[in-house]
């Protein structure tokens, strides 16, 4: 294992038991996201954002080439490497701050491994073809997300009997297919995957029980950045006016012990984090204080 992997996992499981999460700042590199000025303007401006992530404070770049997003199509595997690639390559050559390759195909994580990144976001909780293997063969840490459907449909008619347990279910069984492959079970974080397949009232009953899959024993992410959940509950259509409630999600999941918050507006976030546990370590120190 890489000493960069062996620092991250370190990192990932101390934000986990201190509950000093960890900001994760997203980085989508689809054509609409950089796309004036042709291939390698929009790599220079990518790489340009990642390092003005890490600035603002993130402590990993999430770097996806293809949108998750309700509705997406998916892309193909030519496609999706020329894009995340080059913009891995640029950041690594700039940083050593912790890369986060988002997708769900095998190739792509070995070369963005091979490329410099350090953990692999995995919205299918590595259940494509090869996924298991690559993340066990190069040791890396994981993060495995649950989401009912694909993309392209799940928001079409999500059903559940009781949310949360059936996401923590899913989740620990995912935990049990990769231990069996051979990755190591302090190398996993688990995602409830927030707005993948699931209704305003699934969103926020399993906000509302966010602690029970903590206490499933893995750190855990939780990306609520933007989501049309939060546009659901404020009436904001525009995700870019949503920057308000996703911090106002981001300090609930922080609260409620995630150790990853992924988000788009990391500066903001940041700055709403250390307020909250400058309060949390005063009535820390009150409440020893007080104890006799
Ligand atoms: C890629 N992506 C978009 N939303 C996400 C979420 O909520 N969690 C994770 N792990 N990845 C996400």
């Amino acid at each position: 294992m890489s000493l960069a992997s062996q620092r991250l996992i370190a990192s990932i499981h101390d934000a986990h038991l201190s509950q000093r999460p960890l900001v994760m700042g997203v980085l989508n590199v689809t054509p609409d996201s950089f796309s004036d000025g042709g291939q390698f303007a929009s790599r220079h401006k990518a790489v340009e954002q990642a390092l003005r992530l890490e600035q603002e404070g993130a402590a990993i770049l999430d770097v996806g080439g293809e949108s998750t997003r309700p509705g997406a199509e998916p892309v193909g595997l030519q496609e999706e490497l020329d894009r995340v690639i080059p913009v891995i390559e640029g950041i690594r050559a700039r940083t050593q701050c912790p890369i986060s390759i988002d997708t769900s195909k095998s190739e792509v994580m070995a070369e963005a491994i091979r490329a410099g990144a350090n953990l692999v976001n995995d919205v299918t909780a590595l259940k494509g073809e090869g996924a298991t293997e690559v993340v066990a063969a190069h040791q890396v840490p994981v993060v495995l997300m649950h989401m009912q459907g694909q993309p392209r449909s799940m928001q079409q008619a999500p059903e559940y009997g009781d949310v949360v347990p059936e996401i923590s279910e899913f989740l620990l069984e995912r935990v049990r297919s990769c231990a069996t492959a051979g990755i190591a079970p302090d190398h996993i974080v688990l995602d409830p995957g927030f707005g993948f397949g699931k209704t305003l009232a699934h969103n926020v009953a399993l906000l509302a029980g966010l602690p029970q899959v903590v206490e499933l024993g893995h750190p855990v992410l939780a990306g609520l950045s933007r989501k049309s959940m939060l546009g659901q509950i404020t009436g904001r259509d525009d995700p870019k006016e949503r920057v308000s409630a996703s911090v106002a999600a981001a300090l609930l999941a922080a609260q409620a012990g995630a150790a990853i918050v992924r988000v788009h507006d990391v500066a903001q976030t940041v700055d709403a984090l250390k307020v909250w546990q400058a309060v949390r370590e005063q009535q820390r120190q009150t409440t020893r204080a007080n104890t006799p």
